[in-house]
């Protein structure tokens, strides 16, 4: 399976993260993918290569223009305004606000584009994130070429970033780039399967209101963890989209034996949909020592997990998410891959 990679993930790397009342070292660091490659190379994974760069026309047709131009000058303009530090949301619309009037002062405009303020934009973070989609973007024209995978070793994340909010460590959706990607060159049934420990609220969100693009999330339940407002069972897409939107919300303490068949099942619909190609958002903070999440997944059901998915017998895009389990993390990501090429 080839990989895709870009050394310039590094040029994002925030100093804090607001963490239970404390600025810590961000969970979503460097590191993780220092050992994500090296268990790639340990495991004869030595097909990586870096991504030709990025193509924004799928990206601003996609998302919101008006966002992205955000992303790409919020640190100068930061800086402008004579603020120090890294950026980060203070003030967002809340309850009985206005929603949709975009303010002039960047202060302001951090809190209309943020959803969550552990996540901080320091002067790199737009070149990283751009890098990190051209990867998604590289692993797709490869599977719509006639490879049967491709893993996008994407850092920052993507899943929880919406058309025009960031958060969660996500800034671009890698994932649904992909999705729209695959529709835009002739797939017309698309799915995306979200095995992050998060809820993938901004791929939902993205395609709530479609029938091309189904999606499928395992995850956290919303009342006891991160995004906390969206990732109910009941959201079941809207308009066009109703039918085509399902959520597994799982309590604390869930182990495999629960949420394989929570993985069972959306395989299922996914099957039974005629899904052309799929996208797997690739989280792996479900593993057991994740030192943010409650799910009990040992090593071993990653394997089994990849495993599953294969069965699909789908051109796959594998997109890496979230995952901090540092020393782990690269294990339980090529451990995936393997179950899924057995
Ligand atoms: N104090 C992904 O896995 N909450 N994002 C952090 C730590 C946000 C996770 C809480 C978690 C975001 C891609
Ligand atoms: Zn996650």
């Amino acid at each position: 399976m080839r990989v895709f990679y870009s050394e310039d993930h590094r040029l994002h790397f925030p100093q804090a993260e607001l963490s239970g009342g404390q600025f810590v070292t961000p969970f979503e660091r460097p590191s993780r993918l220092e050992y994500i490659l090296n268990r790639l190379r340990k495991r004869q994974f030595l097909d990586v290569v870096a991504p030709e760069a990025v193509d924004m026309a799928p990206i601003t047709a996609l998302l919101d223009p008006g966002y992205l131009t955000f992303l790409e000058t919020a640190w100068d303009e930061w800086k402008a305004a004579g603020m120090g530090g890294e950026i980060i949301a203070a003030n967002v619309p809340a309850r009985g606000m206005h929603m949709d009037r975009i303010p002039e002062n960047i202060d302001g405009k951090v809190g209309y584009y943020c959803h969550a303020s552990e996540t901080a934009i320091t002067q790199g973070t737009w070149k990283a994130a751009l890098s990190s989609v051209a990867s998604a973007q590289a692993a797709q024209r490869h599977v719509a070429a006639g490879a049967n995978a491709a893993f996008a070793l994407c850092r920052p994340p993507g899943h929880h970033a919406t058309a025009d909010q960031y958060g969660g460590f996500c800034f671009i959706n890698n994932a649904a780039v992909t999705a729209q990607m695959f529709r835009d060159s002739g797939a017309e049934r698309v799915a995306v399967l979200d095995i992050d420990f998060h809820h993938g609220n901004g791929t939902q969100d993205i395609f709530y209101e479609r029938a091309d693009v189904l999606f499928a999330s395992l995850h956290g339940a919303p009342q006891q963890t991160y995004p906390y407002f969206i990732g109910y069972a009941d959201e079941k897409g809207r308009g066009e989209g109703e039918g085509y939107n399902f959520n597994y919300p799982m309590l604390s303490g869930t182990g495999y034996s629960q949420w394989s068949a929570a993985l069972d099942d959306a395989i299922a619909k996914i099957s039974a949909w005629g899904a052309e190609v799929l996208v797997v958002s690739l989280g792996v903070d479900a593993y057991k020592d994740d030192p943010i999440s409650f799910f009990q997944l040992e090593s071993d059901d990653f394997t089994d997990a990849g495993r599953r998915i294969g069965r699909m017998k789908l051109p796959t895009v594998f997109c890496m998410e979230g995952g901090y389990a540092v020393e782990m993390v690269g294990v339980n990501t090529v451990n995936v891959l393997e179950g899924f090429a057995d």
